[in-house]
C-alpha cells in the first residue's frame, strides 16, 4: 500500500497530465476530492505529531492583525513603528524567533499587531517553526502579507497559507450540507451552475467520504470551492498586501511591481522612513470593519471624544452588551441620530442595525 504522500503525488501527476474538458470533468472532480481528503488526513496526522511548544499569545484589544512575510522583509521594523513594541531588527534572516505583540490605537480602536518569524516555503510541514507561526496566523482577524519591493513573489506565501487551510479575501461558498443515516446523496441547486452537475457533486462527495447526505448549493460555485466546503476546516480571512522598502526604488519601478500583482490591494510603504504608514493604518482600520458609535447619556451631551468601537453589522443589542452585562436585560428603548436613523432621535429596538458615527442613547429600566 502506498503511503499518503505517494498517493497524493500520484494524483497530482495524473491531474497534471489530464486535459480538462467535458469528458474528463467528472474524473478530475473525483481526483480533486480524493486528493483533498488525503491532504486533510495528512494534516491531521501532522497536527498530532510532535508540537515543539506552540506560541502563547494573549489576545487583547478589539482585533488582532498578523504580520506575515518572508524573513527580512521588515516585519519587525513595521511593528516598532506602528506600535509601542520593540521587536529586534537586523539585516540577517530569522531575527525574530517568537511572537512579539504590540498595541496600536487608531480612531478609537485598540488593535493588537503580532510580529512573527519569517514564513518560508514548506512552513506547513514545520520548516522554520512554520506550524507555530501558521497557528498564530489562524487566530488573527486580518493578515498583512508583507513583501520586499525586490522580492515580490507573493504566490509562495499565499500557497503556504492555502495549505494551512486559510483562504484570503474570499468568503465561504453558500452551501448547506446535512448528513443523514441512509438514502444516499441528494443534490439540490437553487441557481444555475456553470460547471457542476448533480452527478459530479454526488461523486465528489462520495470520493471525499460522504455516503448519505443532502447538499444544497445556493450560488454558482466551482469544484475547488465545493471541495473547500466539504472538507469543512477552511478559514476565511481578509488580507492586505504591503510592499515595503519603497525608499530603495524609483516610482517607475514601484509602478511596474504593482502592475505585476493584479488582484491584490497593495499598500506601498517604507517602514524604516515611515512613509505610507497613515495610509496603512487607514487600510487596517477599514479592513477590520470597525464602526464608531458616540454614546449620548439621556438628557446630556454626546461624548464625541471617545467613541465606542464595534464591528460593522452590529445592532443596538451588541452595544448594550459592550456597555454592561445587564443592559440588554433592562433595555427599554434606544434613540438614534445619524446615518442609520430615518429621522434625528428615532426610537429603535435591540435589533436596529447601527452605522458608523451614529449617536446613540440607550434607556434602561431602573
Ligand atoms: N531600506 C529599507 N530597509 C528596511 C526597511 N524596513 C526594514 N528594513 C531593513 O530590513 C532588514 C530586516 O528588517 P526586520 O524588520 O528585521 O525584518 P523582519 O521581516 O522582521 O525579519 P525576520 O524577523 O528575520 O523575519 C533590516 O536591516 C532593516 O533595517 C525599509 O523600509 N527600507
Ligand atoms: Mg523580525
Amino acid at each position: 500500500m502506498a503511503t499518503i504522500e505517494e498517493q497524493i503525488k500520484e494524483i497530482e501527476e495524473e491531474l497534471g497530465r489530464t486535459q480538462y474538458n467535458k469528458k474528463t470533468q467528472h474524473h478530475i472532480g473525483k481526483l480533486k476530492a480524493k486528493m483533498a481528503r488525503l491532504k486533510d488526513d495528512l494534516e491531521l496526522r501532522r497536527a498530532k505529531g510532535p508540537k515543539g511548544g506552540g506560541y502563547a499569545v494573549k489576545k487583547s484589544g478589539h482585533a488582532t492583525v498578523a504580520l506575515v512575510g518572508f524573513p527580512s522583509v521588515g516585519k519587525s521594523t513595521l511593528l516598532n513603528k506602528l506600535t509601542n513594541a520593540q521587536s529586534e531588527v537586523a539585516a540577517y534572516r530569522f531575527t525574530t524567533l517568537t511572537v512579539v505583540p504590540g498595541a496600536m490605537e487608531y480612531r478609537g480602536a485598540k488593535i493588537q499587531v503580532l510580529d512573527l518569524p519569517g514564513l518560508i516555503k514548506d512552513a506547513h510541514k514545520g520548516k522554520g517553526r512554520g506550524k507555530e507561526v501558521l497557528s498564530v496566523v489562524r487566530s488573527a482577524d486580518l493578515i498583512l502579507l508583507m513583501i520586499d519591493v525586490f522580492e515580490t513573489n507573493i504566490q509562495v506565501l499565499v500557497e503556504e497559507l492555502k495549505t494551512a487551510n486559510l483562504r484570503l479575501n474570499q468568503r465561504a461558498p453558500d452551501i448547506v450540507i446535512a448528513k443523514k443515516n441512509r438514502g444516499g446523496i441528494t443534490v439540490n441547486f437553487t441557481t444555475k451552475q456553470s460547471t457542476l452537475d448533480e452527478d459530479l457533486v454526488a461523486e465528489m462527495l462520495n470520493e471525499y467520504g460522504h455516503i448519505n447526505a443532502d447538499i444544497v448549493i445556493r450560488e454558482d460555485v466551482v469544484e475547488d470551492e465545493l471541495i473547500d466546503y466539504i472538507s469543512g476546516n477552511r478559514l476565511y480571512l481578509p488580507a492586505i498586501a504591503v510592499i515595503n522598502k519603497i525608499d530603495l526604488v524609483t516610482p517607475a519601478y514601484l509602478k511596474a511591481v504593482q502592475k505585476k500583482m493584479p488582484g491584490y490591494k497593495l499598500v506601498p510603504i517604507s517602514a524604516e522612513n515611515e512613509v505610507g504608514l497613515d495610509e496603512l493604518r487607514d487600510e487596517i482600520f477599514n479592513a477590520l470593519k470597525f464602526i464608531r458609535i458616540y454614546m449620548k447619556p439621556q438628557g446630556k451631551e454626546a461624548d464625541m471624544v471617545e467613541p465606542l468601537v464595534i464591528k460593522d453589522g452590529s445592532d443596538i443589542g451588541t452595544i448594550c452588551d459592550s456597555i454592561h452585562r445587564d443592559f440588554r436585560k433592562n433595555f427599554r428603548y434606544a434613540m438614534i441620530w445619524g446615518k442609520s436613523a430615518r429621522f434625528p432621535g428615532q426610537i429603535v429596538g435591540l435589533e436596529h442595525r447601527v452605522a458608523d458615527k451614529d449617536i446613540v442613547t440607550i434607556v434602561v429600566k431602573r
